[in-house]
């Protein structure tokens, strides 16, 4: 073993004049990677995000090639760093590993949902989150005390805005060590988490992987008694500074440590926890080189490898650690997991936020694309930070955020430190109004949201999706990178710039309608749409039906009626009912409906 053992491979392709290239993860930049060199390294990056930086939190080295309607896909199944080159030839792209060898595997498609479906497949899906999951979250680093939170919580209901999850950031622990809160700030949080959990809502709180060095402190007591951290050849355990002070990592590659770490979760179950936030686990550490030394070698059940083979897997596993921690003792609840860090196959224990953004307007039009690649790449539960991590928002990018937010799979409004606070009330009334208007049609198209999570656990095929999904074969959309669709049917079209109050919206074969107006678009035509800041451009093709429910508290709060909205197509065209079973609304071919039904 040793450095020079992990030889470089390579792989080149002919690239054709038509290829475009989507998927590979979390990236920067604009929906179509043609002409574009991306590392898969999962790394911490506080700043910048932006199209020079291309290896951020996730590592997905996949990547699905669309050629004039035709799909198909390639998974390259190597933990090493890679490099995927769209770039630096016309003719030829390559991937590329730093070790291991070329083992990949071909999606045959023929269309991109096909190559979708055939990558989850092999990778895994998402398992349906549960419903409050996917309602609206606030989070703050940090709500630091019980009576903040409490408060908090009072402020949302005096307001009657709908919210179902509040986070815990790295503040609630006792001098940040995982599995602890700290007495004063947080002196009882049973009882915080249980009366919560009366109003409705869940609470989520962060665990990094950094273990405090401590002889004092359990966890890290069993840590080093039953052998579960990470250490060189030679046995010494590997210790690094992250919020902890100097601190051991977890070797999540080995089956013991992880059932031990998911036998922590104890802990939090016991409190009334159902959702956990993982943070660090590239793992970030605070060096030069912002993670674990690579010489380190991991117990990997018996086949030892190092980090530098490994990193790209540990968020994963951590992952699969904290998620099978949690399903085990939730006794048939469905647990809810958030991760920054992550691999191929993240989907099947995750929900993904794409990390330290800024309250930028450049962040908030990155973002679309950044989580519509994610939903290509077998990761439909994605959303950014919205209103954005670090920097001061503004009540205008907050109000155009929380409209994006509204319909992005996951839904959180997420700040830094010494940031402006940015709750839906911080900017006065005005605005106040419209991100209430837009957490409120969260819930009210919730039905159809939750349909699409089904969908998306079934076979994979994205909640959020780029217009290429729906029309491969259409150039106006192989790089349009400003609208998004929910489903098959919805068209997104969101302000994306300050002081703007029009945009041209593209939209597709078929005709549109207006969600607010009514108004009819014809398709494959770009149009000149107005939306003050209230407005947030919605088009729904004619043909669809559209499950909708009611505004309410959060999603505990079960809908009394569900509306279905019929836009009757004058082609004839099938209508597919949505039927209630049990839990989740499902789409199911039922029943035939003609054009005549009830119309919007
Ligand atoms: O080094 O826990 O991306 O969401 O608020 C910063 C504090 C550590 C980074 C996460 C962010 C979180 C913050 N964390």
């Amino acid at each position: 073993m040793g450095h020079s053992a992990t030889g470089e491979v390579i792989c080149y392709k002919e690239m054709d004049k038509d290829d475009h290239f989507y998927g590979f993860g979390e990236k920067t930049s604009f929906l179509d990677k043609r002409g574009e060199k991306m590392t898969m390294w999962n790394s911490d990056v506080f700043a910048p995000h932006n199209p020079e930086i291309d290896a951020l939190y996730e590592s997905i080295p996949y990547f699905m090639t669309v050629n004039k309607g035709k799909a198909h896909g390639i998974f390259f199944d190597n933990t090493f760093k890679t490099v995927f080159d769209m770039k630096s030839s016309d003719e030829t792209y390559s991937f590329s590993a730093e070790g291991g060898v070329i083992n990949y595997y071909v999606l045959a498609g023929p269309s991109p949902k096909d190559v979708i479906k055939q990558y989850s497949y092999l990778t895994g899906r998402m398992p349906l989150p549960p419903k409050w999951a996917i309602g609206y979250h606030q989070s703050r680093y940090s709500y630091e005390t019980e009576d903040e939170v409490r408060e908090l919580v009072q402020t949302f209901k005096d307001k009657q805005i709908p919210l179902d999850a509040v986070y815990l950031d790295i503040h609630y622990m006792n001098g940040y060590r995982v599995f602890t809160f700290d007495e004063e700030r947080y002196p009882n949080p049973g009882q915080l988490i249980a009366d919560l959990k009366n109003e409705g809502i869940h609470v989520v709180p962060i665990v990094d992987p950094g273990v405090k060095v401590d002889p004092e402190y359990s966890t890290y007591q069993e840590g080093i008694q039953g052998d579960h951290f990470c250490k060189y050849m030679d046995g010494k355990i590997y210790n690094g500074d992250v919020w902890p002070g100097n601190s051991a990592f977890p070797d999540f590659t080995n089956e013991t440590t992880r059932n031990w770490w998911g036998e922590k979760h104890d802990f939090y179950v016991d409190k009334g926890v159902e959702g956990i936030w993982n943070d660090m686990n590239e793992p970030a550490v605070f060096n030069e080189t912002k993670t674990m030394d690579l010489a380190v070698v991991h117990g990997n059940d018996g086949y030892p490898k190092t980090h530098r083979e490994l990193h790209n897997v540990y968020g994963l596993l951590m992952g699969k650690a904290t998620y099978e921690g949690l399903q085990e003792r939730l006794n048939g609840k469905r647990p809810f997991l958030l991760t920054r860090a992550g691999y191929a196959g993240v989907q099947r224990y995750a929900a993904v936020w794409t990390g330290d953004n800024r309250s930028f307007w450049e962040h908030l039009q990155m973002a679309i694309p950044m989580c519509m690649n994610l939903g290509i790449s077998g990761v439909p539960f994605c959303g950014p930070d919205v209103g954005g991590f670090a920097h001061d928002t503004t009540g205008e990018l907050l109000a155009r955020w929380t409209q994006v937010g509204a319909f992005t799979p996951f839904f959180r409004n997420h700040s830094a430190l010494d940031t402006v606070q940015q709750e839906p009330w911080e900017f006065g009334e005005d605005i106040e109004a419209i991100t209430k208007k837009y957490i409120n049609l969260r819930y009210i198209w919730m039905p159809h949201i939750y349909s699409l999570f089904k969908e998306a656990s079934d076979t994979g095929v994205p909640v959020m999706r780029p217009l290429l999904l729906e029309y491969p074969a259409d150039p106006e959309v192989f790089n349009l990178s400003d609208e998004f669709m929910i489903g098959d049917s919805v068209i997104i079209a969101p302000i994306l710039h300050p002081d703007k109050n029009h945009r041209a919206v593209y939209l597709p074969k078929g005709t549109w309608i207006n969600y607010w107006t009514g108004e009819e678009y014809s398709g494959q035509e770009y149009h000149l749409v107005k939306a003050n800041l209230d407005t947030l451009p919605m088009f729904i093709k004619k043909g669809a039906i559209i499950a909708l429910g009611q505004e309410k508290r959060s999603t505990e709060e079960k809908d009394k009626r569900v509306t279905f909205h019929v836009y009757p197509s004058m082609d004839g065209g099938d209508y597919f009912f949505m039927k209630m079973t049990g839990g989740p609304l499902i789409t199911r071919k039922e029943r035939l409906l003609k054009a005549m039904c009830v119309m919007k």
